[in-house]
């Protein structure tokens, strides 16, 4: 009853918002089969409005339209990233643009995650089968997810990647401070998955740092460490390495999407991209999973030497309740407006510009 209601609006707002989009970019191919997949979907939820839920087929025929329309967005992520290059191919790299696709897809992917969040409690808490695998889950729920076991998890899986490519990868050191309960396991309400994906990202990049800076070190490869930290408020995870780290003034790149969609990736201009960490939308969704339960995912580099990434999670399940965004006027506007207007000085610029300075209301 709340879904078949909840879902449509969430679809709904979406669909609207993407109306809002650049032409140029809204008219690439794989724009509007992206915007073809929410029509399909929004109609096929439309059917439930009216349907009765005394009848004993409603419930496992919503069970599969959720289903379907699951499959059917399964490959929303790559298919929105081929219509940026689309845009790109055509018209070049534009900082307006860049600015509205970046506000959009932030709105856009968190919707999304909280889409596939509620298609997936429902199908895994109506479908018959209990996972025996997890029996104390509720959904994708772990109300007793142990965090150091995920780290553990994520950081096996990502050196796996690794040693394919390079045949080495780094060693992990975990620390663990529980500062409300010093000789427990920190433990936390939360959705491993999304933890794991997380992580995952992060160690990909700590790793691939690691090995391109010192791949030829006789000393062999220092080891990206874990730190697990539980207080009142936070449940802090910081991954750190010294891999050399990325200067400032780039750090805003690695959560462009934008920026980090091409088809051959480079950062610093060497042409040899590395197939580990995907240069793509990794770490611009792993921060959309952090805010999405009112965490957060923060980069600290320091250029020559290496990079702390920390993801900040909720410690209380009762403050870590979904990051929406909403639709209303304020979204028009930000679409009107694109790049902040420019209210600091800029050496570049010639000084009679500032009366171009546009009031930002
Ligand atoms: N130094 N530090 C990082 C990267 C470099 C880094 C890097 C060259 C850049 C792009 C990339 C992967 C790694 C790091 C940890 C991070 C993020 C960046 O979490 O050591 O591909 C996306």
């Amino acid at each position: 009853m709340f879904l078949r209601k909840e879902l449509p609006v969430r679809l709904a707002n979406t669909m609207r918002e993407i109306t809002l989009l650049p032409h140029n970019l809204l008219n690439q191919p794989s724009v509007q089969l992206v915007q073809s997949w929410y029509s399909q979907s929004f109609e096929e939820l439309l059917d439930y409005e009216n349907r009765s839920p005394e009848d004993p087929h409603t419930l496992n025929d919503f069970l599969d339209i959720l289903l379907r329309i699951r499959n059917r967005h399964n490959d929303v992520v790559p298919t929105v990233a081929q219509g940026v290059i689309e845009y790109k191919e055509k018209f070049g790299f534009d900082p307006f643009i860049s600015s509205n696709v970046q506000y959009f897809l932030d709105r856009f992917y968190t919707s999304r995650i909280s889409f596939r969040m509620l298609i997936n409690q429902h199908t895994l808490l109506f479908s018959d089968d209990i996972n025996h695998a997890h029996p104390k889950h509720i959904g994708g729920i772990d109300p007793n997810c142990n965090v150091v076991g995920v780290v553990q998890d994520a950081y096996e899986t990502a050196k796996m990647l690794c040693e394919q490519y390079y045949m080495m990868a780094p060693e992990l050191i975990i620390q663990e401070i529980n500062v409300k309960n010093s000789n427990r396991p920190i433990q936390v309400v939360y959705v491993p998955s999304h933890l794991f994906h997380m992580l995952f990202e992060l160690f990909k990049n700590s790793m691939r740092a690691t090995v391109e800076l010192h791949e030829n070190n006789t000393e062999g490869l220092p080891p990206v460490k874990a730190l697990v930290t539980l207080g009142q408020e936070d449940l802090s995870i910081k991954i750190s390495d010294w891999g050399g780290g990325v200067p400032l003034r780039k750090i805003d790149r690695l959560f462009n999407y934008m920026y980090s969609t091409a088809p051959t990736p480079t950062l610093n201009g060497s042409e040899n991209a590395a197939p580990l960490a995907g240069f793509g939308y990794g770490l611009p969704i792993s921060r959309l999973y952090a805010r999405y339960f009112q965490g957060d995912l923060l980069l600290y580099s320091m250029e020559g030497v290496g990079t702390h990434a920390i993801i900040y999670l909720k410690a209380l399940s009762s403050e870590s309740y979904e990051r929406l965004p909403v639709y209303n006027q304020s979204v028009w506007r930000h679409y009107q407006l694109g790049p902040e207007a420019d209210d600091w000085s800029n050496p570049s610029r010639d000084p009679q510009d500032a009366s171009t300075f546009k009031a930002n209301t």
